[in-house]
């Protein structure tokens, strides 16, 4: 059976920021915590954007965390508070949750977790809790605060009421009630959050989910800066605009190959219905989708669906006006190179960690996923492309944006005896040059080491 999420008793005196949530919680509160709950962020070193069309994605849980202190009580409220001011207090009845996602506050997210194990309980009214959240990981910048913010309350909400599910089934539904919030994503973020191990950096693969370690070469490190453009994927619709482009480019691929398109919603599903390789799904999209944009009208008219279907059945609620036309052919292209680049990547991993070559190879199938990143998904921005630059040039092997895009943070591969020399020039050519970002340089340009998964903690 898979392991459940641990529960350990620490020192919390002997923890700087467990001691100073402590505190925060006996101010606010005037109680001691009965518990604490931690999720980690997440960086993904590569597969952009194919969770949700069902591909194998590599990340590693980042040493950066939601944390939260919580008491129970008999009564079914929830109180929360968050360390951090810009974040307001809420309270609700456990019987009366609602998520607005028309106006993604902060506690709407933490109440997608309560919503995700109130229904996998079935239903029953919760436990009362009060609870204050300290995050430290930078939001809206593509190191998966959402998601552990999430995953640490379905974890706490668990806890509370004095029940306990295996990891796995906690990132299953952990990546379905963040989807409350309006994102439709793939699963990745609360996948490694739950499954991460201190040390590795894991294979996420999908239906059925499950997580294989991915041993990192030698003599190389990963560092992560950020480009200080915040990018909030629930309050725009650029994210889900790029899901329904890949469900269209389904659709219309599994049609051309007369398949049964109504059934298909990911573009794995083409592949697997096909039983083809990802090149040959390449050479597919070239012959079938054409580089221009499409219509809405030519969409329907391939597809032999109404406008009033198309916005039924393939648009979510905030892709419904005025987007964009969809750019399938650029979409598909990434999504089937791209998995395939995860899987060469895991290979180097597997044959040959410590061979000469391999941190080369994995930084170029990195600098590969950048390319195709900004010019087929079209999910970076010209900051963000700009850091990418200047991390090579500061001698990282590889470099390219991580999470979402739109903003936030690049990943970088450098070899460990060049670490201070790459940090030094990103921060003068990137950083120190402009008071925005030199003020927030300490929590944006980091080395990051593989951290362990979502845990309970215990007072010793
Ligand atoms: P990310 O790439 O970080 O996942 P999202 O746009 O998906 O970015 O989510 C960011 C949102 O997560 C923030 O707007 C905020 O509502 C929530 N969030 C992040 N960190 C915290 C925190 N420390 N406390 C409360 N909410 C947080
Ligand atoms: P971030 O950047 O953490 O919001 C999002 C999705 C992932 C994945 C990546 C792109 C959510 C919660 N997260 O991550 O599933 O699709 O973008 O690879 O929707
Ligand atoms: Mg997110």
């Amino acid at each position: 059976m898979a392991a459940h999420p641990p529960k350990t008793k620490i020192l919390i005196s002997a923890n700087e920021r467990l001691q100073s949530l402590k505190e925060a919680f006996e101010k606010k509160y005037g109680e001691s915590p009965l518990f604490y709950a931690r999720a980690p962020g997440r960086v993904n070193l590569i597969g952009e954007h194919i969770d949700y069309c069902g591909y194998a994605v590599l990340p590693m849980a980042i040493e950066q965390s939601i944390l939260a202190a919580v008491t129970v009580n008999d009564a079914k409220t929830i109180h929360l508070a968050n360390a951090n001011p810009i974040y307001k207090d809420f309270t609700v009845s456990s019987e009366d949750i609602k998520i607005d996602r028309n106006n993604p506050q902060w506690y709407y997210y933490f109440l997608c977790g309560v919503k995700g194990i109130q229904e996998h309980l079935g239903g029953d009214p919760l436990s009362g809790i009060k609870c204050v959240v300290d995050g430290s990981i930078p939001a809206s910048s593509g190191l998966s605060s959402s998601s552990a913010l999430v995953c640490c309350a379905a974890l706490l909400t668990m806890e509370a009421n004095h029940k306990s599910l295996n990891k796995v089934a906690l990132a299953e539904i952990s990546t379905k009630c963040e989807r409350y919030i309006g994102t439709e994503g793939g699963g990745m973020d609360q996948s490694i959050s739950f499954l991460a191990e201190e040390g590795t950096a894991k294979l996420i693969e999908f239906h059925p989910l499950r997580a294989s370690d991915v041993r990192l070469p030698d003599g190389a490190v990963f560092v992560i800066s950020n480009c200080c453009v915040e990018m909030n994927k629930a309050a725009t619709s650029h994210f889900n605009i790029r899901v329904v482009e890949c469900r269209i480019a389904t659709k219309m691929l599994a049609k051309a190959r007369g398949l049964d398109w109504a059934r298909l919603l990911k573009l794995s599903e083409v592949q697997a219905s096909l039983g083809a390789s990802l090149e040959e799904m390449l050479r597919l999209v070239a012959e079938v989708l054409h580089p221009e944009p499409y219509s809405r009208e030519e969409v329907c008219r391939v597809l032999g669906i109404t406008a009033e279907q198309l916005s039924t059945d393939l648009l979510s609620p905030n892709t419904q006006h005025g987007e964009a036309p969809p750019k399938l052919y650029q979409r598909a292209r990434h999504v089937y190179g791209e998995a395939a680049r995860v899987l060469r990547f895991k290979s180097v991993c597997d044959e040959a960690p410590s061979a000469g070559n391999a941190v080369q190879r994995l930084g170029d199938l990195m600098k590969q996923s950048h390319a195709s990143c900004r010019d087929l998904y079209e999910c970076s921005c010209p900051e963000l492309d700009r850091l990418v630059e200047i991390c090579l040039q500061s001698g990282a092997v590889g470099s390219r944006l991580t999470g979402a895009g739109w903003g936030g943070c690049a990943v970088s591969m450098v070899p460990t005896d060049r670490v201070e020399a790459f940090l030094t020039s990103v921060r003068e050519l990137y950083y120190t040059p402009d008071p925005h970002r030199a003020a927030l340089e300490k929590q944006s340009l980091f080395v990051s080491k593989p951290g362990g998964g979502a845990a309970i903690y215990l007072e010793e």
